[in-house]
């Protein structure tokens, strides 16, 4: 094993035991994109590549650079486990060393085996001249996945997305201008089928990630598409995996930030819908640097999809007695309520909430209160001309929990006060400046 990919192992084995915090980006200590999100018992694993910056000779600068695979896993959607890396580049013998070019994964389960499903440049161009595909297998979620020798043959292209229908067929979509797919044989690692271009989709502009799904007996094809200038997720539905589709709506729009791609998974955990997508959070300036995020996914009386809005509260239930990230808002007012970078020079250190005006507010939702009477409020706060607080919950102008006045001071603090009273069970906290002068907000933290 080379020495990169060592201590590659021994960086992931020191994250898994710090444990991440829900919300949205989801992942909070590297940049992650593509996430294929799977059910696997009562968890929710998350296949995500991993984009790294491309430096001299590592790479190819301005453009994707990824070498690795990570798998996330949670039971509750808000702590996510980072179980490593499950696959290297120079790890798997029919990749071309170095290429940089481990693209969107996907993973699926079958007669007790986890089968894994990347892209990647082959170093023999006689299996394709650009992207193909392979495959490595598990016994647990998490691996340890080995990789196949050689790729699944006859599949040019990137974005590998399973399915395995009601019948017990399984079949492999991906893609390269257009969606592909074809039946996958009993032992997962073989087309079955020779591969068709999925008709009656848009002609015009770039489509790829395929993620296909059943619900009620109706099959949704997904997928992005440049219908504009970047990609959004759209959809289409059909009486049969392998079509024809027709086009029916957009799942979600542009990023706001401009990040070109977006890449995404459709699951149904505990008897809601989820749909896990990518923006470029943590690198505003580089769209080819990206963070996936989460959020609820609802369907019409019809069977269509209802867009979903990228939100920053994301999934996941926050504990009250936990940091609660408020620049991970659900609403804010229309004035005076901004988030900006803690460290500019260090993104992935988060951000924190501004309120500058009187009445600026702030609104997080469901935050777990619990049975035991909680009785203080701890915030860590700078407010340079000293601000006043409160929390409320329920409503903007519902039960007063705490008042919280702050000293000036250019530093930050922790500020701690009395609750007021206390409400059990799952609230939305509400934080509301009650003057005019400038008070940022890290965290904060009942107990
Ligand atoms: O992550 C590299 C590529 O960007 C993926 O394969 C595409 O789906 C797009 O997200």
């Amino acid at each position: 094993m080379r020495k990169s990919v060592l201590l590659a192992c021994l960086h992931a084995l020191l994250i898994n035991s710090v444990g991440l915090k829900g919300q949205n980006p989801l992942i909070r200590h590297q940049f992650s994109a593509d996430p294929s999100a799977r059910v696997f018992g009562d968890k929710v694993y998350v296949y995500a590549s991993h984009d790294i910056l491309a430096t001299e000779g590592r790479g190819r600068m301005g453009w994707f650079c990824m070498e690795d695979y990570h798998v996330f896993s949670s039971s509750n959607l808000t702590d996510w486990t980072d179980h490593g890396m499950i696959i290297h580049q120079n790890n798997v013998p029919w990749v071309k060393p170095d290429s940089y070019s481990m693209w969107a994964p996907d993973c699926i389960f079958r007669n007790g085996k986890y089968y894994f499903y990347f892209p990647s440049t082959p170093k023999d161009t006689s299996y394709a001249r650009g992207f193909t595909v392979g495959v490595a297998i598990a016994d647990k979620p998490e691996g340890p996945f080995i990789p196949q020798p050689a790729p699944i043959l006859n599949v040019r292209g990137i974005d590998p997305n399973v399915f395995i229908d009601k019948d017990g067929q399984a079949y492999l979509y991906w893609s390269q201008g257009n969606i592909y797919g074809a039946k996958l044989k009993e032992n997962m690692v073989e087309l079955a089928s020779e591969p068709v271009v999925l008709g009656n989709l848009p002609d015009k502009g770039l489509k790829e990630g395929p993620y296909l799904f059943e619900r009620n007996g109706t099959y949704y094809l997904t997928y992005p598409h440049v219908e504009n200038k970047t990609e959004r997720l759209e959809y289409a539905i059909g009486d049969n995996p392998l079509g024809p589709f027709k086009v029916t709506g957009v799942i979600m729009d542009e990023s706001p930030a401009g990040c070109w791609t977006n890449h995404h998974s459709i699951i149904q955990f505990k008897d809601q819908w989820y749909l896990f997508y990518h923006h470029n959070d943590y690198s505003p300036a580089f769209d080819k640097a990206r963070s996936i995020m989460a959020d609820s996914l609802f369907f019409n009386t019809d069977g269509t999809i209802k867009k979903v809005l990228p939100s920053y509260r994301g999934i996941g239930v926050t504990n009250a007695n936990t940091q609660i990230q408020l620049d991970r808002y659900s609403r804010i007012s229309d004035k005076g309520a901004s988030i900006a970078f803690l460290d500019t020079a260090n993104k992935f250190q988060g951000w924190k909430m501004v309120l500058e005006s009187a009445g600026a507010w702030v609104q997080y939702n469901s935050v777990d209160y619990g049975k035991k009477k909680l009785k203080s409020v701890t915030v860590r706060t700078l407010s340079p001309a000293g601000g006043h607080l409160q929390i409320r919950v329920q409503g903007i102008d519902g039960p007063v929990l705490a008042d919280i006045p702050i000293s000036a001071s250019n530093e930050w603090q922790l500020v701690k006060v009395s609750l007021l009273r206390f409400k059990p069970g799952m609230q939305n906290l509400f934080v509301i400046l009650k003057d005019n002068h400038q008070t940022a907000i890290d965290w904060m933290r009942f107990e």
